[in-house]
C-alpha cells in the first residue's frame, strides 16, 4: 500500500529529498554619490569628504575632482540607514552654509 508520506519507502521507488533553498537575501546596499554644481568651493567639497566620509586630504581632493570633471562620484558604500543619514547630514551642512552641494543614493 501507498501513502502520501514522502519519507515513507515503500519500495515503490526512490524517494527524492532536495534541501530547501535559504529564504533570506542580504540587504542591499547603497552608493553615496556627490553631485557636481557650478558653484561650491573645491575645499568645502574636500571638507565635506573628510569629515562625513572618513576620507585622507588626497582621497577626498581624488574624488572632489572626479566629481568635478565627470559629474558625479561615489563618496561610499552603506546600509540603506548608514547612507540615508548621511545624505540629510551632507545636505543640511550644505545648506546651513549656503552651498548648493547636493548628495544622494543609490542601490549599489
Ligand atoms: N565644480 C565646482 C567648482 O568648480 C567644484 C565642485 C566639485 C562642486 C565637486 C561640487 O560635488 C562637487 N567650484
Amino acid at each position: 500500500m501507498s501513502t502520501n508520506d514522502p519519507f515513507h519507502d515503500d519500495d515503490e521507488g526512490d524517494v527524492a529529498i532536495f534541501e530547501a533553498k535559504p529564504q533570506l537575501k542580504k540587504p542591499p546596499l547603497y552608493k553615496v554619490i556627490l553631485l557636481n554644481d557650478d558653484f561650491t568651493p573645491m575645499d568645502f567639497v574636500v571638507e565635506v569628504l573628510t569629515d562625513f566620509f572618513n576620507m585622507s586630504y588626497e582621497k577626498a581632493t581624488q574624488v572632489m575632482l572626479q566629481v568635478h570633471y565627470e559629474g558625479v562620484g561615489v563618496c561610499g558604500t552603506y546600509s540603506k540607514d548608514v547612507a540615508e543619514t548621511k545624505v540629510l547630514l551632507v545636505n543640511d551642512y550644505s545648506r546651513q552654509h549656503h552651498h548648493p552641494l547636493l548628495c544622494s543614493m543609490e542601490e549599489a
